[in-house]
């Protein structure tokens, strides 16, 4: 087990595009064990493989107080999606920004899980915008993406503040 580092925006390994993970092997679900430890420290809701700078289609995901529930979709694919719903986000990757972003209110998602498996999930609310979250850091977007030129602009200096302190 392994605490992995987190990437912060705007590194330009964030923009990477993940490739589909061939088969779910005993390496595939060691790294899926570290994404949990890594998400359960921070702690935080979810984390996808591009912010520990593995460019792989792999999330975690626990939205539980306790951190029992977790969630690991493998080449995730969103096949439907409704609604509107809007939630303030947070991202491991923009440390202290939150802003409130709109997206689909349900979605039906299918993936492979820790075994292998192919499965499919119809949701909505939180999980529902972590998904899809995670799915955007798997293409190289960001929630800030969302945000207008001059918003984003902003946090990118209000980081570059921080990490210098
Ligand atoms: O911990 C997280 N909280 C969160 C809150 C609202 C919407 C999305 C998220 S995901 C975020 C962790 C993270 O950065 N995952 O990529
Ligand atoms: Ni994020």
């Amino acid at each position: 087990m392994a605490i992995l580092e987190v990437l912060h925006f705007p590194d330009p390994h964030l923009r990477t595009k993940a490739k589909p993970v061939k088969q779910v092997d005993n390496a595939i679900r060691q790294l899926v064990d570290d994404m949990f430890e890594t998400v359960y420290k921070a702690p935080a809701i979810g984390l996808a493989a591009t912010q520990v700078n593995v460019h792989k289609q792999i999330v975690v995901i626990d939205l539980s107080e306790e951190q029992n529930q977790p969630l690991c979709f493998i080449n995730p694919k969103i096949m439907s999606s409704g609604g509107v719903q809007t939630v303030e986000e947070g991202c491991l990757s923009i440390p202290g920004i939150f802003e409130k972003i709109e997206r689909p209110e349900h979605i039906i998602v299918e993936a492979l899980n820790y075994k292998g498996e192919s499965f499919t999930l119809k949701t909505d609310g939180l999980l529902a915008v972590c998904i899809q979250h995670e799915v955007d850091h798997l293409v190289g977007k960001l929630f800030v993406d969302y945000l207008s030129s001059l918003k984003r602009q902003r946090i990118r200096k209000k980081l570059f503040k921080q990490k210098k302190r």
